[in-house]
């Protein structure tokens, strides 16, 4: 049998404010011809399709064509959609039996009986188990019988591994010897994260990450919730299929992928992994250096032509950013084909007043007087020039009256 496995489109997401639907239908264009030439028996989407629980009219138009698209083409056998973190369940599951039509299934919200997650599939069978959170799973755990008055975190990890083995257990039973799959929306222990905020929520059933065991003897394990496409623990069978895009400038050097899975048709059979590389019709580049290095590379990006969205990092030299800005605003315009979406000041001598939010960590705010407080805080408005910031601290001064 045959699965393209995908997670993570983030429908709707910005990057630092630019709209990303061009590429999303770069994305979704390039995922129907796959689907056209590979013919498979499920694509399996797992998880985060919306970037937000309440996501705009395009992002659900976007998302809806495509469904509209793939059954038309009748190039796919099954269309299954998995709730991830992001999804608003209600939302992914409102339009379920118009869907069933088509199809297309939707598990949006976990069942409170495990056996319920179990999809048959033509000679295979899929337990489809969505984002559950620390309460979810610890109401999962007491329904069935375990996890105890022990601390939260406890108590969710009991529910996920009983909940994930009596699916499991489920999907063995419905494939009567055929290949037994899984999806799920959920950070494992062994896989790599990448450094964005986008995977935010990603202590699931508050640990660092579940086991990978509670998946043993599964044939194909399709995840979603991490943005790097990865074999975990190296293993071809467990499998995140990463986000199709760079979710910001941190994974911009990533290469983003599809996966096509090909099984034997019995349990226990082999199992083949192809990569698909998405297509990148923006650039994300990130443009870093002391600020003529900054301002050259911006200039060179803007004469190759290139549609690109940019970064600039300023992470040496000295003086204020007053004359860079412009210039850098006028060499990667709003309407050019490269843009500039966000300028960063990260210059070691910036580098304790980035960090008002580190230092509150390190100690408790009250150790600091209220004016160091102030000029770390300026300290992270990289737009302000060294005399606007001498400025407001001559106010905060004149303002705490003599404070220290
Ligand atoms: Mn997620």
């Amino acid at each position: 049998m045959k699965l393209i496995h995908t997670s993570d489109w983030h429908l709707g997401a910005r990057l630092h404010d630019q709209d990303r639907g061009e590429e999303h239908d770069a994305f979704l264009a390039f995922l129907l011809g796959l689907v056209r030439r590979e013919r498979p028996d499920a694509l399996l989407v797992a998880g985060d399709v919306f970037d937000v629980r309440q996501p705009g009219p395009a992002a659900q138009r976007r998302y809806y064509r495509f469904i509209a698209d793939l059954v038309c083409d009748g190039a796919c056998g099954r269309l299954v959609i998995l709730a991830g973190n992001h999804d608003s369940a209600s939302l992914l599951a409102a339009p379920r039996e118009l869907l069933a039509c088509l199809n297309a299934t939707v598990a949006a919200k976990a069942p409170e009986d495990p056996a319920q997650t179990a999809i048959p599939l033509p000679g295979a069978a899929l337990a489809a188990i969505p984002f559950m959170g620390d309460g979810e799973l610890a109401n999962a755990a007491r329904a069935l019988g375990q996890g105890g008055d022990g601390p939260l975190a406890e108590r969710a990890a009991a529910g996920w591994r009983a909940y994930v083995g009596a699916a499991m257990d489920a999907a063995r039973a419905a494939a009567q010897g055929g290949p037994v799959l899984a999806m799920a929306h959920c950070a494992l222990a062994g896989a790599a994260a990448s450094d964005d905020r986008s995977e935010r929520g990603r202590r699931v059933g508050g640990l660092e990450a579940f086991p990978a065991e509670v998946f043993a003897g599964a044939d194909y394990v399709a995840l979603g919730h991490l943005h790097l496409p990865q074999a975990v623990g190296g293993q071809a069978r467990v499998r995140y299929a990463g986000a199709p895009l760079a979710m910001s400038f941190d994974e911009a050097a990533r290469p983003k992928s599809v996966a096509i899975v090909e099984l034997g048709a019995r349990a226990g059979g082999p199992v083949a992994v192809r990569e698909a590389e998405t297509p990148r019709p923006v650039a994300l580049r990130r443009l870093t250096g002391a600020p003529e290095d900054v301002l050259a590379a911006a200039r060179a990006l803007a004469a190759s032509g290139e549609r690109a969205y940019a970064a600039a990092r300023v992470t040496e030299g000295q003086g204020d950013l007053s004359a860079l800005l412009p210039a850098l605003a006028a060499c990667l315009p709003p309407d050019g084909p490269a843009r500039l979406l966000l300028t960063e000041d990260a210059r070691p001598q910036r580098a304790e007043g980035r960090g008002l939010a580190a230092v509150a960590e390190a100690q408790p705010l009250e150790a600091l007087t209220p004016l160091e407080v102030a000029k770390l805080r300026l300290g992270e408005e990289a737009t302000l020039t060294d005399d606007e910031r001498g400025r407001y601290l001559g106010l905060v001064r004149q303002a705490l009256g003599g404070l220290p």
